[in-house]
């Protein structure tokens, strides 16, 4: 058994300094709470208050850019105008008031004698809107299709 001395110190020395190394440095570390990832807060992108984007005027609605409205009465067989004016190329109105009780008027575009647009006839007292489809710029005639007397110069684009 001359063995098993060296043997069983060994054994406890391996435990003691196993022990010291123990207390010493402890053979473990709490690792440093993870920071947890904390993910950029994306604020919801707030709307803008009341930011409601006023979309600037854009071509094709109503009555074109100009956005053109043309006024003309008649009263006592007379329109109350003899010269109008519209944009070219673009569709406008004609807001004609017809104060002639129970006598029919209207609006009639021409050039050259030939019919371009033809208003509907209406008995007054009575106001109407007519929408007239984009003419070339040019010099045109308009009347009442009832009383050709009733003329005047319309100026297209001018
Ligand atoms: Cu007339």
């Amino acid at each position: 058994m001359r063995l098993a001395r060296p043997l069983v110190l060994l054994a406890v020395l391996a435990l003691a300094l196993a022990a010291c190394a123990g207390e010493a440095t402890p053979g473990w570390t709490f690792a440093p709470t993870p920071t947890p990832t904390v993910a950029p807060s994306v604020e919801p992108t707030a709307a803008p208050d009341g930011g409601e984007a006023t979309p600037a005027p854009t071509d094709g609605g109503n009555g074109g850019p100009a956005g053109a409205v043309l006024e003309i009465s008649a009263q006592n067989i007379a329109f109350d105008t003899d010269t109008l004016t519209a944009p070219a190329d673009t569709p406008f109105q004609i807001v004609f008031a017809n104060n002639d009780a129970g006598i029919p008027h209207n609006v009639e575009i021409k050039q050259g004698g030939q019919s371009v647009w033809v208003g509907d006839i209406f008995n007054g007292v009575e106001t109407r809107t007519y929408d007239v489809p984009a003419l070339a710029a040019g010099t045109y005639e308009f009347i009442c299709t009832v009383h050709p007397n009733m003329a005047g110069t319309l100026t297209v684009g001018g």
